[in-house]
């Protein structure tokens, strides 16, 4: 049995649908950032980092979405969601989701949580009203240089997808429309009419 921690809103939703496209069964269980649950003694002992996602295993809690993601796409292979057997092709997907982990995210993160980089107060005024530029020129480059459509690896439906739908959903809130980007607005479609992301939508709701 696999339990999924999560929060609305956050990067946990790639691993909830992925989890869905899995057709595995899991526990999603909702932690509560107006009441800081995910600094609680608890929590911690699960995730000392204090963040959400963390996936529940038999074999122990593994964190940071791309492990996760890689994870799910191995133990469920019937599902096809990473390349098997070409290395140079699931090479190419976890170069893209470590960028979405370590800048796309962090981009986003500037906006928010600017307290993690600088005490600052000016200093996150700043950081935050640059986060539409950012996250435009990230946006910019998956449209120019990596989706191929109709998924983000061409006909190939991969963990990748579902990483790059999440952070799509942060984007009018970032301040970036995402109609500047055709290919990138195709896969928001694309990916809004799959049963798996309707599915993980409803759970985020508290409604799965
Ligand atoms: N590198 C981590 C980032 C996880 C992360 O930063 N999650 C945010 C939500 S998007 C979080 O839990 N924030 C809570 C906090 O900062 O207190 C991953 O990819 O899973």
């Amino acid at each position: 049995m696999l339990t999924l921690y999560f929060a609305p809103g956050t990067i946990a939703l790639a691993s909830i649908i992925t989890l869905c496209e899995t057709g595995l069964e899991f526990e999603a269980r909702r932690i509560d950032f107006k009441k800081n649950e995910q600094r609680t003694p608890d929590y911690l002992k699960l995730n000392p980092k204090g963040r959400v996602p963390a996936l529940i295993t038999d074999a122990g809690v593994v964190t940071e979405t791309p492990a996760i993601l890689s994870y799910l796409a191995e133990i469920a292979p019937q599902a096809g969601l990473a390349p098997v057997g070409n290395a140079f092709a699931a090479a190419q997907l976890q170069s893209f989701n470590a960028w979405l982990c370590s800048t796309v995210h962090i981009c986003h993160a500037m906006g928010r949580r600017a307290i993690r980089w600088t005490p600052d107060e000016a200093a996150h005024a700043s950081l935050k009203a640059h986060v539409p530029v950012t996250m435009a020129a990230c946006m910019a480059q998956v449209e120019a240089d990596y989706l191929q459509g109709p998924w983000v690896f061409g006909e190939d439906y991969t963990t990748a997808d579902p990483y790059l739908f999440t952070i799509c959903t942060w984007l009018e809130g970032d301040g970036v429309d995402i109609a500047a980007y055709p290919k990138l607005s195709q896969h928001h479609q694309s990916m809004l009419g799959r049963t798996a992301v309707q599915r993980a939508l409803a759970i985020e709701r508290g409604e799965g």
